[in-house]
């Protein structure tokens, strides 16, 4: 089957024939059937996170499924599922105590399946599976905790969206901060997650919602999901310019949402006393934010970390899927360009260009 390997950093990835074996016990064989372009994926290609080489990338997914493994109950051959990134083990500390996020034995076998082997290879090569996604393929074979089944007429590029962006954008302002009705809200990086930070917030109403965004057609977008209020740092003094929305406090919640020291800075002096600040993105291997332990302390600050949005899949994802039937999350609207997965490399070129929205592969 046709698959979008990554070799090397900083190289393209490599379209071409790779083989996978069949699904073993609690494995299933998924046929892709959209797959979104997420900043997540350009950090390993530009090398600013590790990854174990080669790797099929990926992991904004969705699909159908067709064959399992032995002692599969989940799901049967014909359903649709969105792909979760985090599937979990339900033995460690973390699944049992409800943070299946954070599964132990998920971290452990980064780039494999749970047994620790890959179901792609190239002859004796070993390829490795992102996420346990690894959808940027025409099909993959995942952990059956890994798929969360929605009925079959629910739409592909949306359930691959509910798979990554919008569960970590929305779960942040829900599961992570549980912001408070109206609450002052700032979102620093409005891209494919950050824009679902911004629509969390609002679904949960927030009374202001600052956007700030470094392109100026992001925060345009921005207010599309809701933002109320735009600041672009080229322009203006971030911090500077949230303290002014805020009546000279800061917000109660600031979100960092693209990956660096500068950004988590920034979210972080953005935040009010008494504030809370959380960190979505990434910063790339090595980058340290200097942040004033003093400060820290006299200004009762909370500095919180947030992955996968701290949603449980198999339970917060049909949440996501109820509150889009019912109009009140648009993942329609962040769908704004669609790709062949033989153009993946231009539609990397696209994201790291500043395209505001998100791409989704729909032709493999
Ligand atoms: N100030 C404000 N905004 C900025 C700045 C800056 N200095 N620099 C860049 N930005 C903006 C960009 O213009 C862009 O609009 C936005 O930040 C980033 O958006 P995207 O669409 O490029 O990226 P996303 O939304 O797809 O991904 C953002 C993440 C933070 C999720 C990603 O980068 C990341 O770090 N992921 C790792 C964390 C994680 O949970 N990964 C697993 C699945 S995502
Ligand atoms: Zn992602």
């Amino acid at each position: 089957m046709k698959a979008a390997v990554l070799y090397e950093p900083h190289h393209p990835l490599i379209i071409e024939d790779v083989a996978l074996d069949p699904p073993k016990a609690g494995e299933v064989h998924v046929k892709i059937g959209a797959a979104g372009i997420c900043r997540s994926d350009l950090h390993v290609i530009k090398g600013e996170a590790n990854h174990l080489l080669p790797v099929v990338l990926g992991h904004e997914g969705s699909g159908t499924v067709l064959d399992v493994g032995q002692g599969v109950t989940r799901v049967k051959p014909g359903d649709r599922v969105i792909l979760a990134f985090v599937p979990y083990c339900g033995h460690c500390h973390f699944c049992l105590s409800g943070r299946a996020n954070l599964c132990d034995l998920h971290g452990a076998t980064s780039g494999t399946l749970f047994d620790r082997t890959t179901r792609l290879h190239k002859g004796s090569q070993r390829i490795h599976h992102y996420g346990k996604v690894a959808c940027f393929a025409q099909e993959s074979v995942v952990p059956e905790t890994g798929c969360i089944p929605v009925s079959s007429d629910f739409p592909l590029p949306q359930a691959a969206l509910i798979g990554c962006c919008v569960t970590t954008g929305v779960g942040a302002a829900m599961y992570n901060a549980r912001i408070t009705p109206g609450s002052a809200v700032a979102v620093v990086g409005a891209g494919g997650v950050g824009l679902n930070v911004i629509q969390g917030a609002r679904l949960l109403n927030a009374g202001k919602i600052i956007a700030v965004d470094i392109n100026e057609g992001k925060l345009e977008f921005a207010m599309r999901f809701g933002a109320t209020h735009t600041v672009n740092p080229t322009i203006q003094d971030p911090v500077a310019a949230i303290k002014e929305l805020t009546g000279g406090l800061g917000a109660d919640y600031t979100f960092e949402v693209f990956g660096s020291s500068q950004t988590v800075l920034t979210a972080y002096n953005a935040a009010r006393k008494g504030g809370t600040v959380v960190v979505v993105g990434l910063a790339p291997t090595g980058d340290n934010v200097p942040i004033d332990p003093v400060a820290l302390v006299r200004q009762e600050k909370t500095l919180k970390g947030c992955y996968y949005g701290s949603a449980r899949p198999a339970i917060d994802m049909p949440v996501m899927v109820q509150l889009y039937r019912a109009g009140k999350l648009d993942i329609d609207g962040l769908i704004t360009r669609t790709y062949k997965l033989d153009d993946i490399n231009q539609a990397y070129k696209d994201i790291d260009g500043g395209d505001v929205g998100r791409g989704v592969i729909t032709q493999f």
